[in-house]
């Protein structure tokens, strides 16, 4: 399998983490998709992480390729449904997923605006705003003691906002997501995945 990616990115992070941790051999191929037209030809979003198997076929957007290698590799990452109670098993680790793929989308964003030749400030501040609120409301959030892809998505996204938005204190003043985010990254899979220019 081969997994289009690069060092940076928040989402092919989670893949490379369910991967590792799965035991899973990807043949990673780094692209900057915003400057390769011909990616397009395996995703025409032009968004990587995109995963070519071995038939050839394609799967985009990393929850889709996430779920695909925690199938392939056995893996308990995607609990099971719930019905009763959104709060608990699988709706909450795709809630928290969502949560987490959000922060990310907005940071990657506020990053890529940023880079302008006369950035859109009001559209930064949206963005930055997006980070802060949900950053607050993942304060409040119980975390699984087993990382779901909640986990994972929302200890990428964590990852991208420290390693692109240095100057953003967010662990002053939220000591529960700050702690947590300590514990998680001293999972092997953290530390063998942590972001880098790309
Ligand atoms: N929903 C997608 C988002 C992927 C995404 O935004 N990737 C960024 C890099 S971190 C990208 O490829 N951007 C290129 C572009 O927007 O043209 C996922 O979860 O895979």
């Amino acid at each position: 399998m081969k997994l289009y990616s690069n060092a940076a990115s928040p989402f092919a992070r989670k893949c490379r983490i369910v991967a590792h941790e799965l035991g899973l051999k990807l043949e990673e191929i780094r692209t900057l998709p915003m400057q390769d037209e011909e990616f397009r030809r395996i995703n025409p979003l032009g968004k990587i992480p995109a995963l070519v198997l071995d038939d050839g076929s394609a799967l985009i957007d990393s929850p889709v390729i996430c779920e695909y290698l925690n199938s392939y590799g056995g893996g308990k990452f995607f609990p099971g449904m719930n019905i009763w109670r959104p709060t608990n098993g699988r709706w909450k680790a795709l809630g928290l997923q969502a949560l987490g793929d959000g922060i990310a989308d907005a940071a990657v964003a506020y990053v890529v605006e940023g880079r302008q030749p006369s950035p859109n400030e009001a559209m930064r501040v949206r963005h930055l705003a997006a980070i802060t609120a949900t950053l607050d409301m993942l304060e409040r959030v119980n975390f699984a003691k087993d990382p779901t892809i909640g986990e994972i998505a929302v200890g990428c996204a964590l990852g991208y906002v420290e390693f692109r938005l240095p100057d953003l204190d967010w662990k002053g003043s939220r000591p529960k997501l700050s702690d947590w985010y300590a514990r998680l990254c001293e999972y092997p899979a953290m530390k063998a995945t942590a972001p880098a220019a790309p």
